[in-house]
């Protein structure tokens, strides 16, 4: 930065002298005279030094969406058949210090009245359809597949349920036994968000209490699980330990699902077992002390390069990153809260991430504030 300040600087000195030679014309006039090749002096000066890839940094939309009120926002995706935004948000509810005891949920608290499931037009961001009242406890993973079916995690619940494509009403394949945790075939534990293969086939991070990762056939059969709940040690962490297992991006033409180690602050990749071979073998892994917790991911492949988006946190260590697959990050940003009229600067905890198919709108949820946003690419 201070290269751009004193080349400025210097440019303004050589620019005050040229003006002086001219003594008969002014100094407006010869700005003006000159404007464009001046700027472009001025650009070709100094800019070259600055990273390039600033000016692809995603910008707010203001006022999107416009007077929709959510609670804790849990997920967000967007709905790959026509581009709507799905939310699914906690309503009233808030995940406090005494919402569970263990594992369990505590006892003697209702479901959410409000309707935790919104779809929201990705351009007004008016509400199309909402529906999941009465029936949630603690809204976590939101996911549609590109049938435009919804599937959404409640981590009270320990609950992943399948909603089909215009249907108010989950399917039969609800996997989990309510309010139950556990560690079986048969049960989860708080778990934390679903990817879905194009054949069907599924994903589940299990969870806040688990460290596991479990593929599913379409019907809801158990295929296969790996990984184990960190052990907590400070020494080397082996590729399948988990804490917190938050957030899914199956990457379908690599073979690979990605898994946002939340607290260990790193993106563990491993074969997804399509086309006959195994799933669970671990690939790779995507590790910088700049992400501090990755909250959630989500891949794009429509630029130059194939990204992954990231959302960290909480704060102050909480932004959005776009990282392409050798892991180098091509930006950081956050939210200019004060144009959008918070009183606090970037974003509180933002929980969950969504890219739209054409790569240009990245929408993210946020536990605080209690909102969703919408970035445009340029
Ligand atoms: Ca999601």
């Amino acid at each position: 930065m201070d290269r751009v300040v004193i080349s400025a600087v210097l440019f303004l000195v050589v620019l005050a002298y040229g003006v002086r030679a001219r003594p008969s014309r002014g100094y407006e006039e010869y700005i003006w005279e000159h404007l464009p090749e001046l700027l472009d002096r001025l650009q070709r000066l100094d800019y070259a030094d600055e990273p390039i890839i600033n000016s692809l940094e995603p910008r707010v939309v203001p006022h999107w969406p416009n007077g929709v009120k959510v609670g804790q926002v849990g997920g967000v995706a967007v709905d790959p058949i026509n581009g709507d935004v799905l939310i699914f948000h906690r309503g009233e509810r808030e995940w406090g210090y005494n919402s569970f005891v263990g594992d369990e949920f505590a006892p003697g608290q209702s479901t959410i009245k409000n309707d935790t499931i919104l779809r929201l037009d990705r351009t007004t961001g008016q509400i199309l359809d909402s529906f999941g009242a009465d029936r949630f406890y603690m809204p976590h993973g939101l996911t549609v597949d590109n049938a435009g079916n919804i599937w959404v995690t409640d981590v009270a619940l320990h609950q992943v349920m399948m909603f089909p494509r215009g249907s108010h009403e989950p399917s039969d394949i609800v996997l989990g036994t309510a309010m139950t945790p556990g560690s079986d075939d048969d049960h989860f534990c708080k778990p934390t968000d679903v990817a879905v293969a194009s054949n069907g086939d599924f994903f589940v991070s299990d969870g806040y209490c688990n460290g596991r990762i479990m593929k599913f056939s379409k019907d809801g059969n158990l295929l296969k699980q790996w990984g184990k709940r960190s052990t907590g040690n400070t020494g080397p962490l082996s590729e399948d330990e988990f804490f917190v297992p938050h957030s899914l991006a199956l990457i379908e033409a690599r073979n690979i699902i990605c898994v946002a180690d939340r607290e260990h602050g790193r993106i563990q990749c491993f074969s997804a077992g399509m086309n006959g071979t195994e799933a669970g073998q671990f690939v790779r892994s995507f590790d910088n002390k700049e992400f501090g917790k990755v909250f959630a991911i989500a891949y794009d492949n429509n630029g130059p390069e194939e990204a992954i988006y990231l959302v960290s946190g909480p704060i102050p260590n909480a932004y959005l990153f776009k990282i392409n697959l050798n892991g180098q990050i091509l930006y950081r940003t956050e939210p200019p809260n004060r144009m959008l009229g918070d009183n606090f600067e970037g974003f509180g905890q933002p929980h969950d991430i969504a890219v739209s198919h054409d790569g240009r709108d990245i929408y993210t949820g946020e536990i605080v504030p209690k909102r969703i946003l919408k970035f445009r690419q340029m």
